[in-house]
């Protein structure tokens, strides 16, 4: 079993649970204290495990514990809820250790972590509670599964000190026949997958409401996605390949296929491939509890175009709820998804979780050869799947349909009068200015905690990632008075796939945020200097892998920001690919009115370094405005170039993104 008990410490200190002799699982219970002794033995610490009255288990039980587990899946979500309920529901934090333990040995592996993480970062008794990374408890979720023997043999033979790291090619999925295969090092980033995952952790769709209803969830989950597809755009440039197309003709044969060459070490089964010309078919799965026919999507997309259009919802009463111009995107966010905080889901029904749940299944839709979901029907893998972000361009675009429908910002809303941004540059390290680099780096990561063999000790695996050298924007800002403002920073390509100038209702969907802070101007000149590492986007690379970490908070307050902290785009990520002869780009500055931005809360002692997609913890999103503001709304009338746009409080620089085809060493941590 790959899985670690979420309260196994790190490093040598090996603790041990001394368990009450009934909670051992029936398997073990009459080897007990064989089983018992052998971890004992190596243990330097023995925790005593509170003999209590478990509650029930129930459901939460039919998941077999050799399966995978998918939260789109809507009884398994239902289970899962049913277990967050139970460790939210114990009186404290020795009764949950008791119910875990109890549970563990019992309940599906990927259910148990991603139910008890979910209770962890919830409760508030477990604030300082570290939860491993799920890629050090799921490693297989995330590599090439060759890894794996290779990391067993390793461990077997080779003594911990003289190992060296099992190196996973950087194209192992598949070679450039296949054109899609340019963008793997995006989609199978592992950093970029970790991020996923942890976002809907920390924004399920589904459970206790106290859980669900966090401010602005269902904004969030249209922005965070539209940047996904912005990015994802900008590498395809990159790679000269035009824009993702939208997945919108379900009857149609999908070309692009993806084969993921991972296999599920609890499952012990590889992940399914989607071969190319496969078509969505209805699904039905008596095993999964799943009836949706492809007709369900048509209905749930036309009843959604239809309230867009409206400009009202209808809830399960009959009532009518207007799409307003702030809080609108809010609630379609949900219908769309759809959570629980769907105004009406028997109408408007699971559009984009149904579509996942289709396309994972294509290959086995009536379970006739007991196939498993495809990458695309767990958010911890889905990303790695081209089809994903056809998909996600068809949800993108339902909200663009309906932002569409907004009144275009006036210039009073976008202008800071007094504030006049008169130039921007950007100083890269090792580069000359405005012109940003990237390149290959290596790095290695630990995965042995994730794998469940003798000897143990340190596995190291090396992939390869993008990087980009570090860069500080420079930003020149005359203020007829001291004041504060909000720095906005977005990035665009220049010219469209033909190599044309674009129109601005166009390019503005290709904006890509790198940046937004707080500034406090002096009345005259301001130069703002602000670094690349230090981005609202991003988190740093150490804590994008967690172990690597070596200014790892210690306990108290900022364990606890820690874990809600794992949620943030990865920093290798933050600059798109570019190209060797060079991307041109448009860098557009913006300092916005704080009157019109400020939130009034104390943010401060929080996780707040990656709040642009993520938010910060139990606190309202810190920027009143829309999210995706400037760029969110079609443009006034007369504005059809970004130079037409701009008012004087925005500034826009040409910069060029250069690729440097080298690959560097591991970062030494
Ligand atoms: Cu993040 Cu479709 O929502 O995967």
């Amino acid at each position: 079993r790959p899985q670690e008990p979420v309260f196994m410490p790190k490093g040598d200190q090996k603790k041990a649970f001394a368990v009450p002799p009934e909670y051992l699982s029936d398997k073990y219970r009459p080897i007990g204290t064989q089983v018992t002794s052998r971890f004992g033995e190596e243990a330097n610490e023995r925790i005593s495990v509170n003999r209590i009255s478990i509650p029930p288990l129930g459901e939460v039980l039919e998941l077999p514990r050799d399966t995978n587990f998918s939260l789109f899946i809507p009884k398994h979500r239902r289970i899962a809820g049913r277990l967050i309920d139970i460790f939210l529901g114990v009186r404290n934090v020795d009764d949950l250790l008791a119910v875990a333990v109890y549970a563990r040995d019992r309940v599906n592996p990927y259910l148990f972590n991603y139910s008890l993480s979910v209770a962890l970062l919830h409760r508030a008794d477990t604030q300082e509670l570290d939860i491993p990374s799920i890629i050090h408890s799921f490693p297989d979720k995330y590599v090439d599964s060759k890894v794996f023997s290779q990391a067993r043999e390793d461990a077997n033979v080779v003594p911990e000190g003289s190992r060296t790291p099992i190196e996973i090619p950087k194209d192992f999925t598949a070679s450039d026949l296949e054109e899609e295969h340019r963008l793997a090092y995006f989609r199978e980033d592992i950093g970029l997958n970790l991020h996923h995952w942890h976002w809907h952790l920390v924004y399920p769709f589904e459970a206790a409401r106290v859980i669900v209803d966090k401010n602005r969830r269902g904004e969030l989950f249209y922005y965070m996605h539209q940047q996904v597809i912005a990015r994802y755009n900008l590498e395809r440039f990159s790679n000269k390949m035009k824009r993702v197309e939208r997945f919108i003709d379900w009857k149609a044969s999908i070309k692009e296929a993806y084969f993921p060459k991972l296999d599920s070490l609890v499952a012990s089964r590889s992940w399914p491939a989607r071969v190319t010309g496969q078509k969505l078919q209805n699904i039905r799965r008596d095993v999964d509890g799943l009836i949706i026919d492809v007709d369900d999507l048509t209905r749930w997309r036309d009843r959604i175009y239809d309230a867009i259009h409206s400009g009202v919802v209808t809830d399960r009463q009959g009532k009518t709820i207007p799409l307003t111009e702030n809080e609108g995107i809010d609630i379609l966010g949900n219908m769309v998804e759809s959570s629980i905080l769907s105004p009406n889901r028997e109408f408007y029904g699971d559009m984009h979780n149904s579509g996942h749940i289709l396309l994972s299944y294509i290959h086995d839709p009536d379970h006739r050869h007991l196939e498993s979901f495809g990458v695309i029907g767990d958010s911890a893998t889905a990303m790695r799947d081209p089809i994903f972000y056809r998909w996600h361009a068809f949800i993108d675009d339902l909200f663009q349909e309906f932002k569409s429908s907004l009144p275009r910002y006036t210039e009073n809303q976008l202008n800071n009068p007094g504030v006049t941004v008169q130039g921007v540059e950007v100083e890269v390290q090792g580069s000359q200015p405005n012109v940003l680099q990237t390149y290959w780096q290596q790095s290695d990561v630990d995965l042995s905690r994730g794998m469940d063999f003798q000897p143990r000790g340190a596995v190291f695996v090396r992939f390869t990632h993008l990087q980009h050298a570090r860069f500080t924007y420079k930003i020149q800002v005359q203020s007829n008075q001291v004041r504060e403002g909000t720095c906005r920073i977005f990035l665009a390509p220049k010219f469209d796939e033909r190599g044309n100038p674009w129109l601005f209702r166009d390019q503005r969907l290709m904006f890509i945020e790198l940046d937004k802070f707080k500034v406090n101007l002096k009345q005259g000149q301001n130069t703002i200097t602000r670094n690349s590492g230090d981005s609202s986007v991003t988190i740093p690379f150490e804590r994008t892998y967690r172990d690597l970490d070596t200014s790892r908070p210690q306990g108290g307050d900022q364990l606890a920001q820690f874990n809600f902290c794992g949620c943030g785009w990865p920093d290798n990520l933050l600059i798109p690919k570019g190209s060797a002869e060079g991307l041109p780009c448009q860098l557009f500055v913006m300092i916005s009115n704080i009157n019109d931005d400020r939130i009034n809360q104390d943010a401060s002692g929080q996780c707040n370094d990656a709040d642009s997609y993520c938010g910060i913890k139990d606190k309202l999103y810190p920027d009143r405005r829309s999210m995706g503001y400037p760029f969110d709304r079609m443009p006034r009338n007369g504005v059809d170039s970004l130079q037409q746009f701009l008012t004087s409080n925005m500034r826009v620089q040409d910069v060029s993104i250069q690729f440097l085809n080298k690959t560097f060493k591991p970062r030494q941590v």
